[in-house]
């Protein structure tokens, strides 16, 4: 054969073993919901508000009733999810202010290194909520390192915190976009910053008024007054109503532009967390007010990432993982009529709590793993959480990660559903640290506030042990550790052994 004809024909050779090999290796998408609450899709039980979207991806996948962010707040819970570790090891793990520095060392392995390492493309698009840069201050008029580029991911398109905190601006491989030079950002959390208007000064301009007591009436951007100061940068500031559809169309644009490589996608969605400003197309929809609205904006978004797979023949070799970072809450600092049309709906199911609470309500998540063809659609009831994904990918992809030291699990089996079990034990966080083992439940006595009156949260809190056995009472409402002190012993025992182990 003529030498070129020999070259041509093992480049296709090689063009091919490199496609069906990359064929192989599963694309993933976690899908991470912002306060979605258990109750909160119709899938897990939910009657007044219908998801159908995710409610597909339910019956094509494996619906877990006892999956678990690891803690009840935004920071923690994203901190354990990227890290593999428990958020309460460490300190300044809390929920941060817009202005904060990274608070994940740059210098450890976390989910997206372990994608990385394994060759896939990386990408985070939403909210982000894990500092940024090196220090407080810090000029947001140029590229802000360290961030998620220095965390793992090749791609990102986020947000800094929380919806309600300034700067209410999206950097782009962490340069703010849409930034006009003239007229630059600064942003301050102790004192107010330039000329703009500040919801306590001026409640007339607001759309949506804040919750007494509740803060959020600092500088006002697009009508509503936000937690934090902040000046300039006009131009970039973000319309509240098209936030989810700006973070749609950038994870679509990821997807398609990776669409020939094994790709990670960390979608991380702002529904349904204050302030709830639904797109137009989706106001009025659910009849529940703007916190219905925004689910049935969240779920839709969920459908359309669905349908992006599929038109481009990724759908079969795409694992998708929805959950929630924590439990739901209706008041959490503007009065958006979450409370008055509920309309009898139950955000947290059959749980006790919600957001903030050691309450199975602000831990225990939807959380749905679907992968067609490979995982046998069912509903299991392994114990497992967001921080066990390092691990279980990790095991996926084969990387080794025998000399990294965390809590993370390879529940990898029970993910597939090859497993009923999941991991052996599970600490939860909010104020206090809380124990589920064998579908026993121990929160151990504290002197926090049990009750918080401005969000309408039973937090969970109490100076006495409780032991609750979920196996009957997963509301959590018979405490049964005087019945069982060899239990709480031993509880007390495994938390303490916790505690003290050591990471580093
Ligand atoms: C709280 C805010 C709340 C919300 C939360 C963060 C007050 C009184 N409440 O401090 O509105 O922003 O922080 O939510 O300021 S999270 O989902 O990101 O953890
Ligand atoms: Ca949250």
């Amino acid at each position: 054969m003529h030498y070129k004809c020999l070259l041509f024909l093992s480049f296709f050779i090689l063009l091919f073993l490199h496609q069906s090999s990359a064929q192989q290796r599963p694309n993933v998408i976690i899908i991470n919901a912002d306060d979605l609450g258990y109750g909160d899709v119709s899938c897990y039980g939910a009657t007044k508000i219908h998801t159908p979207n995710i409610d597909k991806l339910a019956a094509q996948g494996i619906r877990f009733t006892n999956g678990h962010a690891s803690a009840a707040t935004c920071t923690p819970s994203r901190y354990s999810l990227i890290t593999g570790k428990y958020a309460w090891r460490k300190n300044g793990t809390g929920i941060l202010p817009g202005d904060a520095a990274l608070i994940i060392p740059t210098d450890t392995l976390t989910l997206p290194k372990v994608f990385k390492q394994a060759g896939y493309a990386t990408g985070v698009v939403g909210k982000w909520h894990l500092g940024l840069g090196n220090a407080v201050q810090k000029n947001w008029n140029e590229p802000v390192a360290p961030g998620p580029r220095e965390v793992g991911f090749d791609y990102s398109f986020i947000f800094p915190a929380t919806a309600d905190r300034v700067p209410t601006v999206f950097l782009e491989n962490q340069t703010v976009i849409g930034l006009d030079k003239n007229d630059p950002i600064e942003v301050d959390y102790q004192q107010k910053v330039g000329n703009d208007p500040t919801g306590k000064e001026h409640p007339e301009l607001l759309k949506l008024q804040s919750s007494p007591q509740q803060g959020h009436d600092q500088t006002i951007v697009n009508g509503i007054g936000r937690i934090g100061y902040m000046s300039g940068g006009k131009t970039a500031r973000w319309t509240d109503e098209e936030l989810s559809l700006t973070f749609l169309s950038k994870a679509k644009t990821f997807i398609e532009k990776n669409q020939q490589r094994p790709f990670f996608l960390y979608y991380a969605l702002n529904e349904p967390h204050v302030p709830r400003m639904p797109a137009t197309m989706f106001k009025d929809t659910s009849g529940m007010g703007y916190r219905g609205d925004v689910i049935v904006e969240l779920d839709w978004c969920v459908g359309e990432i669905m349908k992006a797979l599929a038109v481009l023949g990724l759908d079969k070799n795409t694992i998708i993982i929805f959950t929630s970072d924590n439990g739901p809450v209706l008041d959490d600092g503007y009065q958006d009529e979450a409370i008055t049309r509920l309309n009898g709906h139950k955000p947290a199911g059959p749980l006790r709590g919600g957001k903030y609470s050691i309450f199975e309500g602000g831990t225990r998540m939807p959380f749905i793993v679907t992968w067609p063809g490979i995982i046998k659609p069912g509903i299991s009831n392994a114990l497992v959480c967001q921080v066990d994904l390092l691990a279980s990918f990790a095991a996926l992809l084969k990387e080794d990660i025998s000399g990294f030291k965390s809590d993370s699990k390879n529940v990898l089996n029970a993910l597939s559903g090859n497993d009923n079990k999941g991991r052996d034990y599970l600490i939860e966080q909010a104020g206090a640290l809380a124990v589920i083992k064998d579908n026993w439940k121990y929160i151990e006595p504290n002197n926090r506030q049990a009750y918080n009156k401005l969000t309408g949260t039973e937090l969970g809190n109490a100076p006495a042990p409780q032991l609750y056995d979920l196996s009957k009472d997963v509301g959590e409402t018979n405490n049964v550790a005087r019945q069982y002190p060899e239990k709480v012993k031993e509880f007390e025992a495994l938390l303490e052994q916790e505690r003290n182990k050591q990471l580093n």
